[in-house]
This record gives structure tokens, sequence and C-alpha cells, in this order.
């Protein structure tokens, strides 16, 4: 059994994802856990590489079962070379994103199915899962708004449109809701600190059910 823990943030564009990882894993310093924080798709050097032979546009728009295969052939690197030798030596991880987001968006919002998902999935993982899911919710005007705000170039998925996104945000709300112990939605429209407030609460359940 992996002696470290594995967190996944989840939700839809400019939900403050990557700020909340950043927050976290300051909060487990402070508790004197060691955590990474990583990210998908990416979070090792070869699925860096996919994840730029992904969203680049020299291949124009990727078949939607292609981008599942390419997705999935980066968490596999991923696992391998960054969250399971992690979680061997103790360490947690904290991710910003990882396959519920291939769930809401390849096999929802996309719809590729989760059933093919979650096939895919087994596949490179058997039956590792992560230990607890945050799903950052707000409404998807916000999410956008913030994403403007920034101005970075958009990506193909804020491009699409709004009903995309609404579909997308129901997703993770129903994926919650047929896994209520691996979930936890937290509303993400608070500021950065209410939020990571919220995200304390459920790390303290499982500072405290780790093994002896
Ligand atoms: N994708 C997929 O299709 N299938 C998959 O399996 C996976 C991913 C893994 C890129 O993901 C795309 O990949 C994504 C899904 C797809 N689609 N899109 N578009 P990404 O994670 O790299 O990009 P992202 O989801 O768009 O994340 P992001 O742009 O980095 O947003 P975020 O991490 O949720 O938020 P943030 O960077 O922390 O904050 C965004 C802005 O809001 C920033 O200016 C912050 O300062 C601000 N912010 C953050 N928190 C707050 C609060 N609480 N209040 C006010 N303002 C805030």
């Amino acid at each position: 059994m992996a002696k470290g823990r594995f967190i996944t943030l989840e939700g839809g564009e400019g939900a403050g994802k990557s700020t909340q990882v950043t927050l976290l894993v300051e909060a487990l310093a402070r508790r004197g856990i060691e955590a990474i924080a990583t990210r998908e798709v990416g979070g090792c050097a070869g699925a860096e590489d996919i994840r730029r032979l992904w969203l680049g546009k020299e291949h124009g728009f990727w078949d939607t079962m292609t981008e599942l295969m390419l997705i999935m052939a980066a968490r596999r690197e991923h696992l391998v070379k960054t969250i399971w030798p992690a979680l061997e030596r103790g360490a947690w991880v904290i991710s910003d994103r990882f396959v519920d987001s291939t769930r809401a968006y390849q096999g929802i919002g996309q719809g590729l199915g989760l059933a093919v998902v979650d096939e895919a999935y087994r596949l490179i993982a058997g039956e590792f899962k992560p230990d607890l899911t945050f799903i950052l919710d707000l409404p998807v005007e916000s999410g956008l708004a913030r994403m403007r705000a920034r101005a970075t170039e958009t990506d193909r998925f804020e491009q699409q449109d709004t009903a995309f996104h609404e579909t997308l945000r129901k997703a993770y709300l129903d994926l919650a809701a047929a896994e209520p112990q691996r979930f936890k939605v937290v509303n993400a429209t608070a500021t950065p600190a209410e939020v990571s407030q919220q995200l304390d609460v459920f790390l303290d359940v499982l500072f405290y059910t780790l093994p002896a």
C-alpha cells in the first residue's frame, strides 16, 4: 500500500485549481508533510512532451479517441515516473487535474462515454484512484471572466461556447454525486484564502486517518 496520499483538484476553466494546489502544498508543509505539486496533462518530461503535441496547433483538432490515447499515454508516464514513486516514499501528491478531467471533458463533454474512459484508465492504472478529489465549483461565467482577465492566449476549450462549459460543470457535479466518499465539492467563488480554508477541513480528516 502506498504510504503517501494522492489528492486531485478538478473543475472548469478559471476555477482556481493551480492557485489551490500551491496553497495545499504549503498547508501540508505546515503540518510537517512533504507534498509535491504536479499537473495533468503533464507532470514528467515525457508527459509534458505529449501535452505540447496535444495542445499544439500544427495538426489541427485531434480525433477524440486519439486524444484519449494521448492523454492516457501521458498519464501512464506521469504515474510511473512521478506519482507512484513519490507516494511510495511517503510524500503526498497534489495534482492539478487527473482522470476525472478526462471523464468530464472527453467522456461526457466530447461524448466518448464514461465506460470507454474508465476502461482505458483501468488499462494504465488498474484500481488506483485518488484518495480525495476536490471539485472547485463556480458559475461558468465567473470562471471565464477570470480567464479573460488573465488575458493569455485562449486554448481550444476556452473557445467553446457557454453550453459546453455548462455541460462540464454538470458532469463534475454528477461524478461527485456518484462517489461522495472520494469527491468534495467546494464553493470556488470565495477568495483564494477562503477556498483554501474549505480544503483544509478535509485535509485534517485525511491526515488523521493515516495508518500508524
Ligand atoms: N483536459 C482534458 O480535456 N482532458 C484531460 O484529461 C485533462 C485536461 C487532464 C488545459 O488544462 C486543458 O486540458 C483544459 C482541460 C483539458 N481545458 N481548457 N481550457 P489546464 O489545467 O492546463 O488549464 P485550465 O483548466 O484552463 O486551468 P487554468 O487556466 O490554469 O485555471 P485554474 O488552474 O483553474 O485557475 P488558476 O490558474 O488558479 O486561476 C485562474 C485565474 O483566476 C488567475 O488569474 C487567478 O489569479 C484567479 N483566481 C484564482 N482563484 C481565485 C479566487 N478564489 N478568486 C478570484 N480569482 C481567483
